[in-house]
Parts: structure tokens; C-alpha cells; sequence
């Protein structure tokens, strides 16, 4: 945290800042720099609190457990000392768990069975069962991305009962499993695309009464030859449960600033079950809490816009809680969110500084909403002020941005890597391993305190509140300060839901 900076070195600090200059002819932040006032001792303090909840709740605070109930408790009484007036908003969701690892095993010709983890892996939201079948290929491409199962002409004669093989590519997940399923299929396995490493990491969306496992494309094209030569059986084993369960977001408003005009800030307070989620994402929670608890300090002129803090519930099982929060706002109330700022994972140990990339310059999934890019260069200019190196970050729905996206409201944030590997470059930039993932925990048991790279939380945790303040003061440069409705632009295709790919 920079040093709480007051009077004649305010003005010094802004002018290092191109975009605090910017805000400031648009007559922004006139206030003490949030940024100086929200301590990395006030971060750290809350990170142990969710550490301690999580080690005597069951070493996890999954939506479901009481590590996750505590963890609201706790954001709604800091929230509560703080002067808010903080809502839990309950909401249920499908929820779906695999019990016991699944089977995926050749049977005939010649037996063989893969590795659960790096041949295949069990979509979310796959049904339970224990079958053994012949296997029919659905319109497999003889190479490349092809269109596998996706028109109901790729099962003409598929023979009911069997197990449909299908390669990833063109659409969604489910709609390949509802038309395997239409066709009589007993399993569905879904192999990845050329180029992609490893198991599918998937969802089917909705619970499919049938067994779905994403095997890698190395395991997949062996049993698309083995399937072409015939006489190809499988078994595929799943053992799953569903059923609908509840959780709940903690938002909480500034009493101060304009009730018209929304500065949403989010951060997913819920962990998998597999560990306590210290960086994933305890990090973004707690930077958000320690804003929050500052923003009441500065002056009126910097609160024109009303800040709604939001901690959402059940984000690990596919944005379960933004999804709510965002389909159920009335359409009026809709109209009056600015943007949405999120915040996830700010501290990974091998990590980089990773903006979204609002104005699509990477060109990879759907067209953010207008107003994207310029929340993308508010945090580029904050840190190249600060000569801190930040790179590009996918905006492909993988966190709770991704329902106010879909809603055409225009989003940003930052976020420091998880399973993804460091390239030699930003091993040059940030320091750390390159050939290592960004996070080695990230959703592991050992995701702990010491898991948790502290400056470049520091560092990012400023750039969290010079955000807010920033955007607290005027969106001018995002949505013009229009109270009208953001309109969805072009059809919006994320490509995640959470942490699982749709198609
Ligand atoms: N924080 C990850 C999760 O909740 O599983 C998702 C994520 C990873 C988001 C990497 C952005 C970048
Ligand atoms: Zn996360």
C-alpha cells in the first residue's frame, strides 16, 4: 500500500497517475487517495479470518458447508461496524457433486482404462450410471474443429443404447448431450479439440439423465480409430449427486451517491470444497472489505455514484450467485448499474497482473459491452503510473462478470492467473517460474496464507480502490453517466460458466 499521502502530495500523486488526471477534468476524486487509505495490514487481517473459518469448518467454505455460512456472517458484521446496512440475499441453485471417481475403461476389442484427472474428467452436471456399450461415432471431423453431434442428422442410424462419441467443438455441451440423449444414447463421452491439453473441464448445464465424460483429444482419437476399425465397447462409470441447495450474496450500498448511476464491485466469497480458497478467492474478498470499510472517509465530491459492494455465493459451481443477482435486479433496476468490477484471485503466488480485456484487443471470445475498454484502461493507466507491469486477461465469462456482461452492462477487473503456466516473457516482467502455473494451489488443499503472494496483492489491492474512487466519482467515460439501460449489443457467447467451458 502506498503511504497515506495528504494536501500538496495528493496533487503530486494524481498528476503520476495519467488516469487520476483524466478523472480529474471530468471532476473526480478530490478526496484522499483510497488506494493510501485501505492498508495491506487491513487485508491481511481479514485473509486470517477466512483462513481461521475455513480450519475449524471442515478445511474448506464451499457453498453447502458451514465454512461458507461463517464467511457471510463475518462480511455482513464487518460490513455492519462499518456503517453499512448489508443484505444476505438467499438464493438456491442445481447443485451437483461426483461422490467416487468415474470409470472410463475400453472393454473390446482389447481392454484398456484411462486416468481419471489426465485422460478424462466427469462433466458437471453429468448423471450417474454404470454402463458398458458399443460405441458410435457422431459425426466425427476427419480433422480440425468440426460440428460432432451437434445436428440431430449426426445420429441418423445410431442404434439406441450405445454410447455416442463425440469430439468438442461448434456448440454447446448440452446441446450434443440432449441430442444424443434424443437419439437413445446410455453414456455420452465428449473428446477435446485439437491443440487443447488435457480432459474436457466441462458442464452439460442442466443434469443429464445420462453418464458425460470429456476425455483429452490424445484418449478421444484413439477411440475414434479404434471405433472406425468397429467392435469398440466401453464402460463409463459416474457416480453423481444433484439436488437443489441454497447460498447467498452479502451486498451492501454506500448511503452516499447516486442511486441512478451503480458502481457494482463483486468478489465470490464461496471456496470449493477441496480447500480453504485463501487466494481463490479470500483475496478479492477481503480487498473489497477493505475498501468498503474506507470509502465512507472520502468527501461527498467523490461519492456521486452510489458503490454497491457485492459478495456473491456459490461462483465454484458456475456463477450460481451473480446469475441470480443479475436475473432477478427488475429491468428498472438493471438500468441504473453503470458497469460491474470484479475482483478474483488478486494474489497468486507465481503470478501475473492481469487486466480483463474489455476492448477486445485479443480478440478471443464474445465482443464486450461498450464501455468495457474503458474500465480496461482505467486500471492500465493506474498501474503504468505506478511503472507496474500488467498483462491481457481472457474476458471469456470465467467469473461473476460474466451475468452482467450477458446483460450488455459494461465490465472489468483484474486477476492474477490460476491453473494457467507463466510464460518465460512474464517470468522476465513479474519475476516468479516460467513453465509453472500462476497459482500451483489454485483449488487444492494447500490454497493457505502461504499461498498468497502479499505484493502483488498490495499492489493490486490499490489499484482495487483507486478503481471504486475513480469510477465513484464519474463514469463518464464509461457510460457517458446516461441513466439508460445498457442494451446487449451482439448476442453474448461466454465461453465458461465459472470455472467450466459450455462448449
Ligand atoms: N478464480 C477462478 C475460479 O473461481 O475458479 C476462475 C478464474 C481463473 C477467473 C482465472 C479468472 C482467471
Ligand atoms: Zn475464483
Amino acid at each position: 500500500m502506498r503511504k497515506l499521502i495528504t494536501g500538496a502530495a495528493v496533487a503530486l500523486s494524481a498528476a503520476a497517475v495519467p488516469g487520476a488526471q483524466a478523472a480529474a477534468v471530468s471532476g473526480a476524486p478530490a478526496g484522499p487517495d483510497l488506494a493510501a487509505l485501505v492498508t495491506l495490514k487491513d487485508v491481511q487481517r481479514h485473509l486470517d479470518a477466512f483462513q481461521e473459518i475455513a480450519d475449524y469448518n471442515g478445511g474448506n467454505r464451499a457453498v453447502g458447508g458451514q465454512g461458507f455460512k461463517v464467511s457471510v456472517r463475518y462480511v455482513a458484521g464487518r460490513l455492519k461496524k462499518a456503517g453499512f446496512t448489508p443484505k444476505v440475499q438467499r438464493f438456491t441453485f442445481p447443485y451437483w457433486r461426483e461422490r467416487s471417481e468415474p470409470t472410463l475403461a475400453r472393454t473390446a476389442p482389447s481392454k484398456a482404462s484411462y486416468k481419471v484427472g489426465t485422460d478424462f474428467v466427469t462433466f458437471a452436471y453429468s448423471g450417474a450410471g454404470d454402463v458398458t456399450a458399443p460405441v458410435a461415432a457422431v459425426d466425427l471431423p476427419a480433422s480440425g474443429v468440426g460440428t460432432s453431434g451437434c445436428e440431430s442428422d449426426d445420429f441418423a442410424g445410431f442404434r439406441k443404447g450405445s454410447i455416442a462419441l463425440m469430439q468438442r467443438g461448434t456448440c454447446a455441451f448440452s446441446t450434443k448431450v440432449a441430442k444424443a440423449r434424443a437419439a437413445g444414447a446410455a453414456a455420452a463421452v465428449i473428446f477435446n479439440g485439437p491443440g487443447e491439453k488435457g480432459p474436457v473441464n466441462g458442464t452439460v448445464e442442466k443434469v443429464a439423465p445420462i453418464p458425460v465424460v470429456g476425455p483429452s483429444f490424445k484418449v478421444g482419437s484413439e477411440l475414434a480409430k479404434a471405433a472406425r476399425k468397429g467392435g469398440l465397447k466401453l464402460r463409463v462409470r459416474t457416480d453423481t449427486v444433484h439436488g437443489r441447495r441454497s447460498a447467498s450474496n452479502v451486498i451492501a450500498d454506500t448511503k452516499r451517491g447516486r442511486a441512478g448511476n451503480v458502481v457494482v464491485a463483486g468478489a465470490h466469497l464461496d471456496s470449493v470444497p477441496d480447500g480453504p480458497g485463501i487466494n481463490d478467492n479470500a483475496t478479492g474478498a477481503a480487498a473489497l472489505l477493505a475498501v468498503a470499510e474506507k470509502i465512507g472517509k472520502l468527501p461527498a465530491e467523490d461519492l456521486r455514484n452510489r458503490v454497491r459492494f457485492a459478495w456473491w455465493g456459490a461462483e465454484e459451481e458456475g456463477l450460481m450467485g451473480s446469475a441470480h443477482y443479475v436475473r432477478t435486479l427488475s429491468a428498472a433496476d438493471r438500468g441504473k448499474i453503470a458497469l460491474d468490477l470484479n475482483f478474483d484471485m488478486l494474489g497468486s503466488p507465481n503470478g501475473t497482473r492481469a487486466v480483463y480485456d474489455g476492448d477486445h484487443s485479443s480478440h478471443s471470445g464474445t465482443v464486450p459491452p461498450a464501455g468495457s475498454g474503458a474500465i480496461e484502461k482505467i486500471f492500465r493507466d493506474y498501474f503504468a503510473g505506478r511503472h507496474l507491469p500488467v498483462t491481457q486477461s481472457p474476458f471469456d465469462g470465467r467469473s461473476d462478470y460474466g451475468p452482467f456482461v450477458e446483460k450488455g452492462i459494461p465490465s472489468g477487473g483484474i486477476e492474477t492467473g490460476a491453473e494457467g503456466v507463466k510464460t518465460a516473457a512474464e517470468a522476465k516482467a513479474y519475476g516468479g517460474t516460467a513453465g509453472k502455473a500462476y497459482d500451483p494451489c489454485y483449488h487444492a488443499k494447500c490454497d493457505r496464507m502461504k499461498n498468497v503472494d502479499l505484493k502483488l496483492l498490495d499492489t493490486n489491492v490499490d489499484g482495487v480502490a483507486y478503481a471504486t474512487q475513480r469510477l465513484a466519482a464519474s463514469t463518464l467515460p464509461v457510460n457517458g453517466e446516461a441513466r439508460v439501460a445498457a442494451v446487449p449489443t451482439a448476442p453474448y457467447r461466454p465461453e465458461r460458466q465459472g470455472p467450466y467451458l459450455l462448449r
